[in-house]
């Protein structure tokens, strides 16, 4: 029962949804796993040897033994204890294979199945990528592979031996300890890995290629050498050093804060340019996307580079979380991936600037987060249901998942955390595990009651927090009334208040934080910032002996992750801008100020009103600006602060959402921001421009600085300027510069140098895919009128591959998350183009066409007219036949 054809698993009715309420344990156990790889160029065929062992009691009826499968795989044998089975043994459906009646006593199980990885343009399972075979199995691609119960609560040995021809593939990598390697008749030879930790299908991986390698190693605290290897194509070996730093530090961060030590003698990274996410923490053998390994100056930007360094310690990190105790469905996701975001989120933190870097993460949680848990795929972290499992790798389950962790970490402090760590890892090694496991270790190991945090697990929705303050001058009490309520999702309605930490501090006139006491408890000498825990739909906190009135900091480092309002004026902001110790308040202050003053100016442009620009804002910003003149001061925070909130971020806040009048709006505060502080601006960007590249922290900072002064200064539409721009292009010595000044002239119009610079960077680094995704993604991007043709004319550019993820990312998603205009064009051109390529990517990829169709799912947030072509084009995708489960999936639950 073979198909090679991809698009025979596309669905012809309904897929069904999976749901977490029908959770059963597996009636079988796979003690060990042997895998037999034979890779040829027409076929590879897979022998798949199963120590089987009942878990219910012997006696009693047979229970049946379902194994997923999918219709790309060829099944060519089974045997059970050493003998063929006959067909009437078993059933086999496009949805797996079931052993009707198994021996009731453990038994051998050999299955042995035929696939076509060079056929594969799912990238799921085992698939080729550059002439090289690689694997990607989470969450489901194991049974592309052979059949198996794929599910991550079946935990095995695994057993690999892998044969292939040695001329074309040399290097032959699995998981865990290579125990035997040969060559063999015909050209070939073989490897044999044994992995001795047990582990669920989706961490099994193999790599059979011609990469080159670089080598380094590691002592573990505990003096076990660790071989730390990274493969490349071999004209990309210079470009790995970076990672490699990034997983030493990655190694000793783990032992350094959480005791976390690595457990086998080997590590392998893999760099592959096919991939559909960022990266696989697969047992030892982690498999990346090329973008997130490859890197120097002149071809990366700083950018990359922590990119690079947090998602290298992101798959490092699942070692522990994920690998060592996983997840016993796909139900608990976030219980691996929001524990260990947050774990690379505090390992980035602490090799770079914290408060930077805890503004990126919340700017990006708002840009991402917050409108997908306002829209029709709206799901709690842990979700109730899912079609196709890949569509929940998301924003939510990652980000908003991480953001709950970090509140564990802000109500119990961080040695309460660390024990509660402590006791998940003593409790559930070698398990599979559950999000009511991890908050159970938290509660016990402090012996706090954590029930009402639970809700964060189960509701989606951000919850709304309001909160009003007093002071009374003759009681020096500061009294802080605090309401909460999160917004009905999709399927509920009742939604009940949840425990948050609101971390607040009370500025002193002079700016100082004040020493604080609430009323009911003994104040510790000098806290500066209290944590209130708020768990009721209202609650008001007191605090005493508050001598004058305070400006209070509320919700400081985004302490919970909510929509916050509150009754602070804008003298107040402007206050806090300038004086608050909380870096991330200090940036919060500023953009509630900017977000109030651009909301108002949206709504006087829909009126066709005249725009006036707020002269206490051009002044706070000036003063922001000049703040880069000061010794020592934190030019990367400058750069942050002096960043608007986008037309995306706005358009989230604005019912219903006008693209043209929201970009109007903007386009009119930033073009007078750089006018009226044209001379601060040129003056920043001249004082920070250097005569040579460097890559320390403090010349990563100014460099940005550099950057955001210039990007701003590219709103004039001013000849000098471009001019400069496009002088900095040519003699730019690394990529951040490089690609700073062309994008600030991909927005320009009619300027003759915009062209020039497009074409002589293609010309410069054609050869280059990495970068080549940057030339697309900036094209697509562009805020040009009717861009949508020129993203069209990249379609069929030569540097444009519709299977390649990275390009269609660069492309599809830079023009659709891009400057809204384009996407939005009223004559629904944007939308047409976004249908169109949709269906041509699901016919190859689901996945990647999934995330491309996303594009649509805020139909409802805009105008009439722009409602109706948007659900067309969903109506049409949806009616299309042949249509993956996945794009089915995310544009039914919109049409909803
Ligand atoms: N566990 C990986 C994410 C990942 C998920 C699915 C993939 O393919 C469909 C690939 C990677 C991580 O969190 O890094
Ligand atoms: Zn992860």
């Amino acid at each position: 029962m073979a198909s090679s054809a991809a698009t025979a698993e596309k669905v012809a009715e309904a897929p069904k949804p999976i749901y977490l309420k029908d959770y059963t344990a597996p009636d079988y156990r796979f003690a060990k796993v042997v895998l037999d790889f034979e890779l040829g160029e027409e076929v590879t065929v897979v022998g798949n040897t199963i120590s089987v062992e009942p878990t219910f009691a012997a006696g009693g009826d047979p229970r049946p033994l379902f194994l997923n499968g999918d219709p790309t795989v060829e099944l060519a044998g089974v045997e059970v204890n050493g003998t063929a089975l006959d067909a009437s043994a078993y059933v086999l459906t496009k949805k797996g294979l079931t052993i009707t009646a198994p021996p009731a006593a453990p038994f051998e199980l050999k299955i042995t199945t035929k696939i076509k990885p060079q056929e594969n343009t799912e990238l799921e399972g085992l698939y080729k990528s550059s002439g090289n075979f690689c694997t990607q199995c989470e969450a489901e691609g194991f049974r592309r592979i052979t059949f198996y119960q794929d599910r991550p609560d079946v935990m095995s040995e695994f057993t690999t031996r892998i044969t292939a021809d040695k001329a074309k593939y040399p290097v032959l990598l699995s998981n865990g300890n290579l125990v035997d390697s040969g060559d063999l008749d015909g050209g070939k030879h073989f490897t044999v890995w044994e992995d001795p930790f047990p582990k669920p299908a989706y961490l099994f991986a193999l790599v059979a290629g011609d990469l080159g390698m670089i080598e380094d190693k590691f002592t573990t605290k505990s003096g076990r050498e660790v071989a730390l290897r990274i493969y490349v194509e071999e004209h990309n070996l210079d470009k790995a050093d970076w990672a490699m730093v990034s997983l030493i530090k990655s190694m000793k961060w783990d032992e350094d804060v959480f005791g976390l030590e690595y457990d086998l003698d080997l590590f392998n990274i893999v760099a592959v340019d096919d991939f559909n996410m960022g990266a696989m923490e697969n047992k030892s053998l982690n498999i990346f996307n090329s973008r997130l390994v490859l890197a120097t100056p002149q071809t990366a930007t700083d950018m990359d580079y922590s990119a690079i360094e947090g998602v290298v310690a992101h798959e490092y990190f699942h070692n522990w979380t994920g690998n060592r105790v996983t997840c016993r469905d796909w139900f608990q996701l976030s219980l691996k991936e929001g524990l260990t975001v947050y774990r690379d989120q505090e390992f980035s933190a602490d090799m770079n600037s914290r408060g930077v870097k805890r503004i990126g993460d919340v700017a990006r949680l708002r840009m991402a987060q917050f409108p997908q848990d306002a829209g029709p795929m709206a799901h709690p972290i842990r979700p109730e249901s899912y079609i196709k499992m890949d569509n929940f790798y998301t924003v939510t389950v990652y980000e908003k998942g991480a953001e709950v962790v970090r509140m564990y970490e802000t109500l119990l402090g961080k040695d309460g955390f660390r024990k509660g760590m402590d006791l998940y890892f003593e409790r559930h090694d070698g398990q599979a595990v559950t999000c009511d496991d991890f908050l159970a270790a938290m509660a016990d190991a402090n012996g706090a009651d954590l029930t009402a945090f639970k809700p964060w697990y189960s509701q989606a929705g951000t919850p709304k927090l309001d909160v009003t303050t007093e002071y009374d001058a003759a009681a020096k009490t500061f009294t802080m009334t605090c309401t909460q309520s999160t917004p009905t999702t999709p399927g509920q309605s009742d939604k009940k208040p949840v425990l948050m930490p609101i971390a607040v501090g009370l500025l002193a006139s002079d700016g100082s934080d004040m020493e604080l006491t609430l009323e009911g408890e003994a104040g510790a000498a000098g806290e500066t910032t209290k944590v209130l825990r708020f768990s009721e739909a209202s609650q008001t906190f007191v605090f005493t002996d508050v001598a004058e009135k305070p400006v209070p900091s509320i919700l400081r480092n985004f302490s919970a992750p909510v929509r916050l309002s509150t009754d602070l004026t804008q003298e107040d902001l402007i206050f806090l801008m300038a004086n608050d110790s909380d870096q991330f308040n200090r940036w919060e202050a500023g953009q509630t100020l900017t977000r109030a003053l651009l909301l108002d100016l949206v709504e006087k442009a829909g009126k066709g009103e005249e725009l006036v620009m707020d002269q206490a804002i051009v002044d706070a910003m000036r003063n922001i600006v000049n703040l880069a003149k000061e010794k020592g001061a934190d030019k990367a925070f400058i750069a942050r602060a002096m960043a608007l909130p986008s037309e995306g971020e706005l358009s989230e806040m604005v019912v219903p959402a006008d693209p043209d009048v929201i970009h109007a709006a903007r386009d009119f505060v930033v073009k007078t921001l750089a006018k009226e502080l044209k001379e601060e601006l040129l003056w920043t960007m001249r004082d920070n421009t250097s005569e040579k590249y460097e890559r320390d922290g403090e010349s990563r900072a100014a460099r940005t600085l550099k950057n955001t002064c210039l990007a701003l200064l590219s709103y004039l539409e001013d000849p000098e300027i471009d001019a400069e721009a496009f002088r900095r292009f040519k003699t730019a010595d690394n990529m951040t510069d490089q690609i700073s000044a062309l994008s600030a002239l991909s927005g320009r119009a009619d300027c003759v140098e915009r062209e020039e610079a497009i074409d002589a960077f293609y010309e410069q680094w054609k050869h280059d895919p990495l970068i080549m995704n940057k030339w697309l993604g900036l094209q697509a991007g562009a805020s040009l009128p009717n861009n949508v043709e020129n993203v069209k004319r990249l379609v069929d550019h030569p540097a444009f591959d519709i299977k390649n993820p990275n390009k269609v990312y660069s492309l599809v998603g830079g023009f659709v998350g891009g400057t809204p205009i384009n996407f939005h064009a009223a004559d629904g051109s944007g939308y047409e183009f976004l249908g169109d390529i949709v269906l041509k990517i699901d016919k190859l990829n689901g996945g990647v066409a999934a995330r491309m169709v996303g594009g649509f799912t805020r139909w409802r947030k805009y105008d009439e007219k722009r409602q109706e072509m948007m659900k067309a084009q969903l109506e049409r995708i949806v009616k299309t036949e042949g249509l993956s489960e996945n794009v089915f999936e995310i544009v039914s639950k919109s049409l909803e």
